[in-house]
């Protein structure tokens, strides 16, 4: 395989989430789950451990405040200790009485007021940890027509995010995510690509679009999101998951491999996903109910390895040569000879060269790593 692709596979790097590995549910019940985190340390630990096995982790995402402690300096050197950073911190804006009718769109100066100040807390928590990315998710919305005056609660959100933006520092950014419905259903106020669009170019510069992959109304094309939003350089982020109804939160490349190969082959036209650290933050954001969390975040960092790896084969001089000619089966082909191509043994040979577990999986099930967290965490 050519060098410089192999040396680009090598150095793909994701963050991982801190709340991917303790107990989480459906509204129906939470099960425990063997192993599963019990404390912030926990999940640190478990960060650690999926580098360890894969290669392939640059940091833990935090959620705050349910990763909340009195030292953030303790917590960054554990972080370091493990071999990864403190990634992007996430804000809570959904568990607080005061939020019944909104975050930072609400029209009760209170509740917003309460959100900005736990935004910036969090921007504070970014300072203390070296962190560079605040993550926020507002779950604003309305569940019935005439509930809410859609200009003005916009117009709120982005009023919210500026004095949010002023006290953040320049070498921070703002990722805005965005989400079609849930926990509203009438209506959202950054409810899809275009809302945190405008609302991050009316914020400033450094407020960007973050994409997560089961926040679109079924059939939607993300990968032509991808490349819009990248051509007006407001890319910011990604939480990688797999759905198959809506915000499943399913492991990331277990039931849309070929579209997550067609978001990479969009992104590859913008970015070096190999610099480090890189020019977009790129984040699982699963909640694993049925499986082992270990377990699903490896397979899940393992998929996005074997994309990008996909993705690097493409000929893209062959393919815009073809898009010019108008051919289409000639472009399609170009992607498809790419996406079957197995990438696993290229995986391995480099796991091979960087000394890891060919099979991370395979290993943290054999080597007693498995039953020794299970054991540890009874
Ligand atoms: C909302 O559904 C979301 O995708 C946001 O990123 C939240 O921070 C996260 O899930 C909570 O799990
Ligand atoms: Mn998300």
């Amino acid at each position: 395989m050519n060098e410089q692709r192999s040396q680009m596979l090598a150095n793909f790097r994701v963050e991982v989430p801190s709340w991917g590995f303790s107990q989480s549910g459906t509204r129906f019940h939470a099960f425990e789950i063997p192993g599963q985190a019990r404390t912030l340390e926990d999940r640190i630990d478990d960060a650690g451990l999926v580098q360890q096995l894969t290669g392939a982790v640059s940091a833990v995402a935090l959620h705050i405040p349910w990763d909340e402690t009195s030292d953030y300096q303790a917590l960054q050197e554990r972080v370091e200790d493990v071999g990864l950073r403190v990634g992007a911190i996430n804000p809570n804006l959904f568990q607080e009485e005061i939020y019944r009718f909104g975050s930072l769109a609400s029209s009760d100066p209170e509740a917003r007021a309460v959100a900005v100040s736990h935004c910036l807390e969090c921007v504070e928590i970014m300072r203390l940890t070296d962190s560079k990315g605040l993550s926020i998710w507002l779950p604003d919305g309305s569940n019935y027509p005439g509930q809410m005056d859609f200009a003005a609660a916009f117009g709120r959100t982005v009023e919210s995010l500026q004095t949010v933006y002023e006290g953040m520092d320049a070498d921070q950014t703002m990722l805005i995510e965005y989400k079609f419905f849930e926990p509203a259903f009438y209506h959202t106020v950054l409810s899809d690509w275009g809302t945190a669009m405008l609302a991050a170019q009316d914020v400033g510069p450094n407020a960007k679009i973050l994409v997560d992959l089961g926040h679109h109304p079924m059939g939607t094309n993300i990968e032509a999101i991808v490349a819009l939003v990248s051509k007006y350089g407001r890319l910011g982020g990604f939480h990688f998951n797999s759905r198959k109804y809506a915000d499943d939160d399913l492991t990331t490349g277990s039931l849309n491999p070929y579209e997550l190969f067609l978001i990479f082959v969009e992104l590859n036209k913008f970015y070096n996903l190999a610099k480090q650290p890189g020019d977009i933050c790129l984040v699982l954001d699963q909640s694993h109910n049925v499986k082992c969390k270990l377990e699903a975040t490896v397979q899940s960092v393992t998929n996005l390895q074997l994309m990008y790896a996909k993705s690097l084969l493409v000929d893209y001089d062959k393919l815009k040569a073809a898009q010019e000619s108008r051919d289409a089966v000639g472009c399609e082909e170009l992607l498809k000879d790419a996406f079957d191509t197995d990438t696993r043994p290229w995986l391995q040979e480099i796991k091979r060269q960087q000394g890891l577990p060919e099979d991370p999986l395979q290993y943290f099930r054999e080597s007693g790593l498995k039953e020794r967290r299970i054991e540890a965490r009874r």
